[in-house]
């Protein structure tokens, strides 16, 4: 029955008509409108979050992209908002994807440094059980629950996507993947043969819900044939709406692409960027075939989908970042900044940019409040719903702060958003003070200028600093052994302005 509308769509589209009718009744009535509407959101959206892994900033035709067509994406950003002012919450992989998870800074739950590789068989560690998931709490509030692709936030027992909300797991546990199915089921077999204990977690088979499966697919189309499965099978749960995180590994390293999309890209003469632009593309056709199924089985009017990156692209890997600076890593602005769309028609504004500074912190408790879901009264968060503020374009966080935190090898990389202003401290030089509304490529140090604005900033900073705990884990042992004899994270001199 995947062609009959779920009753949720038709009670959404029931009473948007109504209110459609009720608007344009009291349009006729209001000479001197000056505020803006709230589209009213009457039914519960299902919810399609898609997640790139470290793709650039400008690696996407919506946001400027000359030489990586996306017209797939294009269409829906076209058909949505683009947030031009977009967050996560830690410039690389497993933090950020903690973070968006947990509602947290994962600064704030030991999860500052990825999970080691085979964390499943090495520390046995994930993120705190004690943590509940945006996945849990939807599940609890009546959604059917997918996660399709990488998790990298635990791999042993009590840390799997089963227990930690999702009634569906097709994927692989750890921090990416090899795409080509022959070359890594050989590498791999090669390794069992020889009698290799711990194999390297990008080799392992993928598997559903805890048993192994035969991927056969290039990875990437894999992970959309999968999605495409969820989302038929979600048609068919006519009282649950679905919450799907769509997590594609691409286009992180491995820079591994088919040949025939390849082709597509041989004017571009870096292999690197050739290899990454076929990657990128390959996440586009997918996107196709999800709205196509979004629309056969009648859900695409009623499916908040949300597009971004866990990061900023690895520039030496191939990605762009353009017009921002640096990349992956960073605490500048191409480090955390990430491509991101909203779309759902007739609700999510079209054709519009967003332009105030939202966090993928923020998705828990927006999406928690869009799904009628009731967050445990315990449940700590760092960000807010900014769903109003959104559609009313206005500043979700007016006089409050966004921070990204990154620890390097005996020092650490700090930055501060509030407004228009932006603190940074990278490298050990000294803070450096930015209008990044007006000059978000970071060129023009206004720290001189404005002492009172980067005191200020820098003070909240620290006052932050202090929720932070000690890392759970390290992504590998001498990270971890520098880090105690060296008696990190040095937070008196990081907040000290020289
Ligand atoms: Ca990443």
């Amino acid at each position: 029955m995947r062609f009959l509308f779920k009753k949720t769509t038709f009670l959404f589209l029931s009473l948007s008509i109504a209110v459609l009718c009720f608007n344009a009744c009291r349009d006729r009535n209001a000479k001197n409108k000056s505020s803006i509407e709230i589209p009213k959101v009457s039914s519960k959206p299902n919810i399609l979050m898609i997640l790139c892994d470290d793709l650039g900033y400008s690696d996407v035709g919506f946001n400027g992209s000359k030489d990586i067509p996306t017209p797939n994406l294009d269409m829906l950003a076209k058909n949505g908002t683009i947030l031009t002012d977009a967050y996560v919450a830690h410039p690389f992989c497993g933090p950020s994807r903690a973070s968006l998870m947990t509602g947290r800074y994962a600064h704030k739950i030991g999860a500052q440094f990825n999970l080691p590789p085979n964390s499943g068989e090495t520390i046995k560690k994930g993120i705190d059980i004690n943590e509940i998931f945006i996945s849990k709490v939807l599940q609890d509030a009546g959604y059917y629950t997918g996660i399709v692709g990488k998790w990298h936030l635990g791999a042993s027992t009590g840390y799997h996507p089963s227990e930690r909300g999702f009634n569906d797991f097709y994927g692989f546990l750890g921090g990416g993947h090899n795409y080509h199915p022959k070359q890594f089921k050989a590498a791999y077999k090669k390794q069992k043969d020889r009698g290799r204990e711990i194999i390297w977690d990008y080799l392992h088979p993928l598997e559903h819900n805890g048993k192994v499966v035969d991927e056969t697919e290039y990875v990437t189309d894999g992970l959309s044939r999968e999605a495409v499965r969820f989302i038929g099978e979600a048609a068919d749960k006519k009282d649950n709406p679905f919450f799907l995180y769509l997590s594609y590994n691409a286009p992180h390293t491995p820079l591994e692409a088919k040949e025939e999309d390849l082709k597509l890209f041989e004017h571009i003469k870096d292999k690197k960027r050739k290899t990454y632009a076929a990657m990128v593309y390959a996440v586009d056709r997918g996107i196709k075939k999800i709205v196509d199924e979004l629309k056969a089985t009648g859900q695409y009017g009623n499916t908040l989908i949300i597009f971004f990156s866990d990061n900023g692209g690895k520039m030496k890997a191939g990605a762009t970042n353009y017009p921002l600076k640096e990349g992956k890593g960073s605490a500048y602005e191409g480090g955390f900044r990430v491509p991101m769309f909203f779309h759902w028609p007739n609700v999510v504004p079209t054709g519009k940019t967003y332009n105030y500074p939202v966090s993928a912190l923020d998705f828990y408790p927006t999406l928690a409040n869009l799904a009628e879901a009731k967050i445990p009264v315990t449940k700590q968060l760092d960000g807010k719903d900014i769903w109003n503020d959104f559609l009313s374009n206005k500043n979700p966080r007016p006089d409050e702060h966004i921070y990204v935190m990154r620890h390097r090898n005996g020092f650490t990389d700090v930055a501060v958003r509030k407004d228009d202003w932006k603190a940074l401290k990278a490298y050990q030089e000294h803070w450096k003070l930015f209008n990044i509304k007006n000059d978000k490529e970071e060129n023009n140090n206004l720290s001189n200028k404005h002492p009172e604005i980067l005191k200020a900033l820098v003070s909240e900073a620290k006052i932050w600093s202090k929720t932070n705990m000690q890392p759970l884990w390290w992504h590998d042992d001498k990270t971890g052994k520098d880090w105690k004899s060296d008696k990190m994270p040095h937070f008196d001199k990081t907040f000290t302005i020289e």
